[in-house]
């Protein structure tokens, strides 16, 4: 039989299969740029929830990050990639460190799909000459995981990740849309069925178990926030400083997955996944800037990482934290470092840790930091009463 001769969309869709793996994709597949309905409503509602109020997204946002057209005029196609950053699980942690995402632990993932998704937009621009292209990885109002699940990359899980045949969710994702019409995949047909392993991993009960998720609760969230973290999540965190891989860890297809294990994403340095938490609690800027900049990390400022060490070691209940945490609290320049260090004191809640408690409560002058020890000192009162 002859094969019938490939129309120049579906030869050149080929074209950017070859050249997006030889870039660095690890998968790729094409999703119409129709505006989508559906991910405008599961959009519209999550914000109408409140379960992104962080990030300010609101009913327009959802409008914009489900119709490619608005952040490309005439847009036809969406080519969505996927870059695997699955590596090999660190050493074992051990005390007084703290514990860093898989996605964080190496180079700015950005950079690196940004690097990708160029490469296929020239390629696209010299084969194709007049259309016009934009590219998304977090910097464009687009609903990534909904356009690579209707591209058929893969499909959204209960922890609400999109998990790649093979590859499962330690995948990061890219776009291009573009004014070309080119011949789009067929979505995948899967579902998480009556799993829910990723529900029961979540220690801070974020995840739902209906596809949905209350990221105000999640520890990727609570650890990018430059505001305080809630009082009663603080315990759930434990050792994370940065993201959360838990709900993903504990997911069938991520694990048989393990094997997958892109070397460009293995930790930059032994502490890279597993930081020492004195001294991320000693970082000023400088050194922040000289450490961070080049991961995800980087973008948040020094005094959020600090303030997660210092809950990170309030969770360890280890004493041999209390003096730095007590010179965090009495000279770091920024508040909510010192109210949650004065926190983790609090929890540890050693003589010598009540004590340097005592001695900041009789100088703070910042209200909030007051009342963090207050509320610190309060737990104890009970055992103490003789105290104060
Ligand atoms: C804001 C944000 C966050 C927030 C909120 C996360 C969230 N789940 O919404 C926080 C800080 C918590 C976060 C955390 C993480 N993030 Co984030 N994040 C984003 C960002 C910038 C926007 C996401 C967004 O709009 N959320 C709003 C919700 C409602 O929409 P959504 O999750 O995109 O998709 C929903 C809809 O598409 C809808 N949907 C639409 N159609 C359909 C159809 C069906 C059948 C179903 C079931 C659902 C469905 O369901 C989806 C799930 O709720 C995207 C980049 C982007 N522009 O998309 C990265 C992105 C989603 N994050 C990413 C990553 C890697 C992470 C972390 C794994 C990092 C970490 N280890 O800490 C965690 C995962 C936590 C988790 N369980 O989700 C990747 C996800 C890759 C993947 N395989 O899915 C993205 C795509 C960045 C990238 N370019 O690679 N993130
Ligand atoms: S990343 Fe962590 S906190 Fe967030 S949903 Fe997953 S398990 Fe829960
Ligand atoms: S752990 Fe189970 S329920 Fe959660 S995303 Fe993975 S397959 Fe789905």
């Amino acid at each position: 039989m002859i094969a019938p001769p490939l129309s120049d969309a579906a030869r050149l869709a080929a074209t950017i299969r070859r050249v997006a793996r030889e870039a660095g994709a690890t998968a790729v597949a094409i999703a119409d740029a129709t505006r989508s309905i559906e991910t405008f409503e599961r959009l519209a509602a999550s914000f109408a929830r409140g379960d992104l109020q962080t990030w300010g997204y609101d009913a327009a946002y959802a409008a914009r990050a489900s119709d490619p057209a608005a952040i490309l005029p005439g847009a036809r196609s969406v080519v969505c990639v996927a870059v695997s950053y699955a590596t090999r699980a660190p050493a074992r942690r051990a005390p007084l460190h703290g514990r860093v995402s898989n996605y964080a632990w190496s180079a700015d993932y950005h950079v690196r799909v940004r690097g990708i998704l160029e490469r296929i937009a020239h390629e696209i621009d010299d084969v194709a000459g007049t259309t016009a292209t934009r590219i998304a990885c977090d910097t464009a109002p687009l609903a990534e995981r909904a356009f690579a699940a209707s591209a058929g990359l893969g499909w959204i899980g209960k922890h609400t990740n999109l998990i790649a045949p093979s590859l499962g969710s330690f995948v990061f994702l890219g776009e291009i849309v573009t004014t070309l019409a080119l011949p789009p995949d067929i979505p995948l047909r899967t579902s998480c069925g009556s799993c829910a392993r990723c529900v029961a991993a979540c220690p801070t009960g974020a995840l739902r178990g209906d596809y949905t998720i209350d990221a105000t609760r999640c520890i990727s969230d609570l650890t990018q926030r430059t505001d305080g973290i809630p009082r009663p999540l603080r315990v759930a965190l434990g050792d994370w400083v940065w993201g959360c891989d838990l709900c993903q860890a504990a997911c069938p297809p991520t694990q048989l997955a393990r094997s997958v294990a892109n070397d460009a994403f293995a930790p930059f340095a032994a502490d890279g996944a597993a930081p020492s938490l004195v001294a991320l609690l000693a970082l000023r800027s400088g050194a922040y800037k000289r450490r961070y900049r080049t991961t995800a990390m980087g973008w948040r400022g020094a005094a959020v990482l600090r303030r997660n060490a210092a809950v990170a070691l309030g969770n360890g209940l280890d004493r041999a934290a209390v003096p730095a945490l007590a010179v965090a609290l009495s000279t770091d320049p920024h508040p909510m470092v010192r109210g949650h260090a004065a926190w983790a004191l609090g929890r540890i809640g050693s003589p010598r840790a009540l004590a340097a408690l005592d001695e900041r409560a009789a100088v703070e002058r910042n209200a909030g930091v007051r009342g963090e020890i207050a509320a610190a000192q309060e737990a104890w009162k009970p055992l103490f009463p003789v105290r104060r």
